[in-house]
């Protein structure tokens, strides 16, 4: 699997680009020291990187499982951010809940965001489903933006999960949000959001047309992939059962069978 743990350039929403491994934890976003709730924001900080560390190894694993049973990488890159202060804050003013360390908890989704970038559409549901096998794993949401795009033209699988994080006292069930999505689906999601926070101007409806008209475009290409991918897998199989055919055939010759 490929990580972009080289790349230090900040990418849309946060995200900012590191090949995740167990030993890399998410960084614990700081807090001013006078904010009042200062310790329990800390301590469920340091619960949300470290979910995103367990999140981040069952990514790992499936990736390299299915690379040795399906000769291929599901996955191309994940990135992972835990929100910052600064934009947890937004969105509690957002949603206009007071901001507590316990409507935090209780509240977001997405304080703790993991980013799995696939290759073909059909890795984006392989991965989900067997992700979700895990019995450790409890689904809380799963919104399909691929199956219905928003109206930006957005397109990603999310999931809203609970995994456990152990402690030395104890086991806590931290909520991770982790988006699915191809690599196309990536490039659309990473410009766009780069161009609307950009700017401090109303986008016109022009544009958003014309950038829901990409967003359409890209999906249809990702369509072909997956369905130029499909055939060179038939044809690869055909090609492995021939030569498995005439190795027996061989075989029968040989000992006269
Ligand atoms: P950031 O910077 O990514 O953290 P929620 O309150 O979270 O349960 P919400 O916010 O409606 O409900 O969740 P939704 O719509 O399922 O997912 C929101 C996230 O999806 C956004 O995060 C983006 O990452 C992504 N997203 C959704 N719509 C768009 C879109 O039109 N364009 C792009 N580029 N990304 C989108 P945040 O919270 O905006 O911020």
């Amino acid at each position: 699997m490929k990580t972009l743990s080289d790349h230090t350039i900040e990418t849309p929403m946060g995200f900012i680009p590191k090949g995740l491994s167990t030993d890399e934890p998410a960084p614990v976003p700081e807090l001013p020291e006078d904010f009042e709730e200062f310790d329990n924001f800390r301590d469920m900080m340091l619960l949300y990187s470290c979910a995103i560390r367990e999140v981040n190894t069952k990514l790992e694993n499936l990736d390299a499982e299915l690379e040795m049973t399906g000769e291929r990488n599901p996955i191309q890159y994940i990135t992972h951010r835990v929100k910052t202060p600064a934009s947890i804050m937004k969105k509690m003013k957002r949603k206009g809940i007071p901001l507590t360390f316990q409507n935090v908890w209780e509240n977001l989704n997405d304080v703790a965001g993991v980013r799995v970038v696939c290759s073909y559409l059909e890795d984006i549901y392989e991965l989900a489903d067997v992700l979700l096998k895990q019995d450790d794993i409890r689904l809380i949401r799963m919104n399909d933006y691929i199956k219905n795009p928003k109206p930006s033209g957005y397109r990603s699988l999310h999931l809203v999960i609970e995994t456990p994080v152990f402690l030395s006292e104890q086991k806590h069930m931290v909520r991770v949000e982790i988006q699915i999505r191809t690599i196309a689906m990536d490039f659309w999601a990473s410009l766009e959001h780069q161009l609307r926070y950009k700017t401090d101007i109303e986008i016109p409806e022009s544009i958003r047309r014309d950038l829901n008209d990409i967003a359409d475009d890209m999906f249809s290409t990702d369509l072909k992939m997956s369905q130029i991918n499909r055939r060179i897998q038939r044809i690869s199989r055909v090609k492995h059962e021939a030569q498995e055919l005439a190795r027996k055939a061989q075989e029968a010759e040989k000992t006269g069978g």
